[in-house]
């Protein structure tokens, strides 16, 4: 059942992913937009291009019942959803079954088996995986809680059933604080999720986040690729990932594939997912939940196995048997990823959408850039604010990072702000250098460079420094007006402190 025509219900950067393994393959492309995105990148390269509706996701990316229409009106035969949107919503994968359309992921039902974090828990047992300590259903009553908390033992953690990127996730230390934790919890997971049903894990202190990738086909047959080390995170985004982890042995290796393998099955899980999972100090790894999708950091895996996962995922979805066996799947090289953002990590981190005005993009050995962004191009406010995902691939891990440094030096973004010089900060860090990471590990890092202006953690002369820096600017402004450069920030607060990092090492 060969596809000839593939609809992808996605924008910016992984539309464009999914493009260029179409083009590949020889299918047609279709893209869709919502009015923010009439001039973006994803619908000047599609075969065909089809508006949703106006610029809000609820109004366009995320209308099913509109993007199955402009399928049957286009003769899409399948449906890429990319991630985010309606990638993992099991009724849309649903929808597209019963249209007749293929979904370029998952059963509905599969979907559904990995869909809550407690039924998620429940498969994870039905196949023996180690999962982290707690309950595998929400909790009933304050004394239903009490008690699995006690049996576990504190610090736990409260998480809703519905969550995902730490929303509705509280640390209780006592029993003392169990009751007040256990309200806000619920009525913050009702808010997000529309669901109040929260359960309990015991606390994994400083854990690492390490996620395997699978692939499986229609036939019984399911691999793993490896390990992603996903650590670097900032308030549950991620913001470097690598692979492999340099924490993870051959040893570790296998067991987790294993593990993610075995969960696969027993769900009757089908095309590419990611099983997360916490790793400890002792390297003891706890299963965490199952991402039904294609993930943005996938780029790193194609790197180090040397294999195309949209062309799988599209290979698979087409009913062929999957080309190789574990024995043939083998890692070369490292990878390291930066996600490049519309934020301003001197400003708190804030969106910074806007025109880009100037863009200079990094190439050369062992760079690969997954780019949704033109120059002239407006980064509009109503979406996730990633602009492009820089990768650094090389034989070892020190020499992707020195890499990954002379990339971002070519790399430039002008007219917003971007979180560039973050990256130069983390790759000289002497810290990321020798691997020593969890996920608390970005937070500690940008507390101590004391840049960060968190309410309650302001520097005594703020103010002071806020009138120099305000002065720094206009001149600043000006010097470059004379120069015709439109880049305001020659000597960023972020630049200066990677200078001086530079110095130090
Ligand atoms: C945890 C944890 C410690 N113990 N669960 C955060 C988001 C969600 N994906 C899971 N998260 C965590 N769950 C237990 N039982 C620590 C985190 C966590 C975290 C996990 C992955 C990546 C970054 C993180 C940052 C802070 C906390």
């Amino acid at each position: 059942m060969k596809i000839e025509k593939i609809l992808i219900a996605n924008r910016g950067e992984i539309a464009l992913r999914i493009l260029r393994a179409c083009r590949e393959r020889g299918i047609s492309s279709v893209a869709v937009y919502s009015d923010a995105d009439r001039a973006s990148l994803h619908v000047a390269h599609a075969d065909e291009a089809y508006r949703l509706g106006p610029s809000p996701a609820t109004e366009s990316y995320l209308r099913g019942d509109l993007i199955l229409e402009v399928a049957r009106k286009s003769g899409a035969d399948a449906i890429h959803p990319g991630y985010g949107f309606l990638s993992e919503n099991a009724d849309f994968a649903a929808a597209c079954e019963n249209a007749g359309i293929r979904f370029i992921g998952p059963s509905a039902n599969a979907m559904r088996m990995l869909g809550s974090k407690t039924r998620a828990r429940q498969t994870a047992d039905a196949a023996g995986l180690p999962r982290v300590p707690g309950s595998v259903h929400a909790l009933e009553s304050l004394a239903e809680a009490k008690q699995v908390a006690s049996e576990i033992g504190y610090p736990i953690m409260l998480k809703a059933a519905a969550g995902g990127g730490g929303k509705g996730m509280r640390a209780v230390h006592s029993e003392t604080d169990l009751s007040e934790a256990l309200e806000n919890a619920r009525s913050e997971a009702e808010r997000a999720f529309g669901s109040g049903d929260v359960y309990i894990e015991k606390l994994i202190d400083r854990p690492r986040h390490i996620e395997i990738q699978i692939l499986a086909d229609q036939h019984g047959h399911c691999v793993y690729l490896g390990e992603r080390e996903c650590s670097v995170q900032r308030r549950h985004q991620k913001v470097i990932e690598e692979a492999p982890s340099a924490f993870v042995d051959d040893t570790l290796r296998s067991r987790m594939g294993e593990a993610a393998v075995r969960l696969a099955q027993a769900a009757g899980y089908t095309n590419a997912g990611t099983a997360e999972f916490l790793v400890d100090s002792e390297r003891n790894f706890y299963f965490l939940e199952m991402n039904t999708r294609l993930q943005v950091e996938h780029p790193v895996t194609e790197l180090v196995t040397g294999l195309d996962l949209v062309h799988l995922q599209i290979q698979i979805a087409e009913g062929r048997t999957l080309p190789f066996t574990q024995q043939d799947i083998h890692l070369r090289g490292h990878a390291i990823e930066c996600r490049i953002y519309a934020e301003d990590p001197e400003n708190q981190f804030f969106p910074s959408p806007g025109k880009i005005t100037r863009l200079v993009q990094a190439s050369g050995p062992g760079i690969r850039e997954d780019c949704g962004i033109y120059e002239g191009w407006t980064v509009p406010l109503d979406y996730d604010p990633i602009l492009s995902k820089l990768i650094a691939y090389a034989p070892t891990r020190s020499l992707a990072i020195e890499r990954m440094l002379r990339a971002l030096d070519e790399y430039h973004v002008g007219g917003i702000a971007t979180n560039v010089n973050l990256f130069r900060l983390i790759l000289r860090d002497e810290g990321f250098r020798s691997a020593k990471i969890d996920t608390g590990y970005l937070e500690r890092l940008l507390a101590e460079t004391s840049l960060q202006t968190e309410q309650g953690e302001r520097d005594p002369n703020i103010n002071a420094v806020a009138t120099i820096a305000a002065a720094f600017f206009v001149m600043t402004q000006s010097q470059n007006m004379i120069r015709g450069a439109d880049d305001a920030s020659p000597a960023s607060a972020w630049k200066a402190v990677a200078r001086k990092e530079a110095l130090r090492s």
